[in-house]
C-alpha cells in the first residue's frame, strides 16, 4: 500500500469528470488500497479517486467512529439510483479544500448501486452520514466539489483563498 498526495483547490483535475472502470482487476484493487490508506492518514471519512488524481470512478469510505472497529467501503463505478425527497442540512469538510466546513442541504437519504472488490454489483440503502458521504463523493466523480452548492459570494471567497495560498506557494518555490 502507499499514501497518496491529496490534490487541493484549485487544482484543475479536481473539475474533470472520472472515467468508468472496466474490469476489477489488480491495478484496481491496489488503487483501492491506496485510497483508503490515503483517507485514514488524512484522517478523512471518505475519498474519491480524482482526489489523488486518477480519473476513475472509484470512491472509498469508512463512517466507523473513533475506537469502533474499522469499516472500510469501496465502491466501483457507483450509481445513485434513488433520492428522498426529504432533505438534511449537514456541515462538510472536504480533503481537498482543506480547513473549511460549510453546511449543505442533500437528500437525507439514497439508493446506491456499486461493483464491489470481488466484481460483484450491489445495491445499498444509505441514511445519516453514510447518504451524505456518499453523495458528496460521487459528487468528485463528476467534477463537483460540495463548494459549488453555496452562494456565489461564499464560494468565491473559498476559491480566492486558495488561489492566493497557490500563488504564494508558487513564489516560495
Ligand atoms: O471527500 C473528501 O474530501 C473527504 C471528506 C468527506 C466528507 C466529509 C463531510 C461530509 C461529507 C463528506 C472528509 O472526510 S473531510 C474530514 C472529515 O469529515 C473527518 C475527519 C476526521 C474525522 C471525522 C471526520
Ligand atoms: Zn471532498
Amino acid at each position: 500500500m502507499a499514501k497518496r498526495e491529496i490534490l487541493v483547490l484549485p487544482d484543475q483535475r479536481l473539475r474533470q469528470v472520472a472515467d468508468t472502470i472496466p474490469d476489477v482487476d489488480d491495478a484496481v484493487k491496489q488503487l483501492a488500497a491506496d485510497m483508503l490508506e490515503t483517507m485514514y492518514a488524512a484522517p478523512g471519512i471518505g475519498l474519491a479517486a480524482t482526489q489523488i488524481g486518477e480519473m476513475k470512478r472509484l470512491v472509498v469510505m469508512d463512517l466507523a467512529k473513533e475506537g469502533e472497529t474499522p469499516d472500510p467501503i469501496v465502491m466501483i463505478n457507483p450509481e445513485i439510483k434513488k433520492y428522498s425527497d426529504e432533505t438534511v442540512t449537514t456541515e462538510e469538510g472536504c480533503l481537498s479544500i482543506p480547513e473549511i466546513y460549510y453546511d449543505v442541504e442533500r437528500p437525507a437519504e439514497v439508493t446506491v448501486e456499486y461493483t464491489d472488490l470481488e466484481g460483484k454489483r450491489v445495491t445499498r440503502d444509505a441514511k445519516d452520514r453514510l447518504a451524505i458521504c456518499v453523495q458528496h463523493e460521487l459528487d468528485h466523480l463528476d467534477g463537483v466539489l460540495y463548494i459549488d452548492y453555496l452562494s456565489r459570494l461564499k464560494r468565491d471567497r473559498v476559491l480566492k483563498k486558495f488561489q492566493k495560498a497557490e500563488k504564494l506557494q508558487k513564489k516560495a518555490s
